[in-house]
């Protein structure tokens, strides 16, 4: 059977504070399935760097994958944008989507994202307390994916 393909979505433009948590969730995913998007968590990443890829380039391939992917992972405690965009591009293609979010005082999540039927959200304090969520909601997902 081929590895579930996971297209991990994180801020970029958005701001990086939260780089960290990025690289730590795409290590847990990976025992999961294949990550396609890895490079959202590379430390090198700056909103404001450069790969020599235009904006439309980045849009064709990140959507090209999105189209090919069994399940959008998208980290969304630092809003985004590009993150927002591929969640309703994702609800609109019919993927699961799961989000992940970190409650912190005087913040809360989009009503567009916590509001939506079609979106799955699990909150977490730390990597270490996500592994456990993420466990069991891929133990489900892949039983009825069977
Ligand atoms: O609006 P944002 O930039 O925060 O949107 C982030 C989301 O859009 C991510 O989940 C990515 O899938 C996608 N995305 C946005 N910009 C890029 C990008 N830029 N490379 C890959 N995916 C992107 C090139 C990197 C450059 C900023 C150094």
């Amino acid at each position: 059977m081929s590895p579930l393909k996971i297209y991990f979505a994180g801020s970029i433009r958005g701001g990086r504070q939260d780089a960290a948590f990025y690289r730590e969730i795409i290590n847990i995913l990976r025992t999961k399935g294949e990550v396609l998007t890895e490079h959202i968590g590379h430390n090198g990443l700056s909103p404001d760097g450069e790969t020599g890829m235009s904006d439309y380039k980045i849009y064709q391939r990140d959507t090209a994958w999105l189209a090919s992917s069994d399940i959008i992972v998208a980290e969304v405690t630092s809003p985004s944008l590009g993150v927002g965009f591929e969640v309703s591009m994702a609800v609109g293609l019919g993927k699961p989507v799961l989000c992940l979010y970190r409650p912190r005082p005087g913040t809360r999540l989009s009503a567009m994202i916590g509001g939506c039927p079609e979106v799955n959200v699990i909150e977490y304090l730390n990597p270490e307390d996500l592994i456990g969520k993420l466990d069991s909601f891929f133990g489900s997902f892949l039983r009825k994916a069977e």
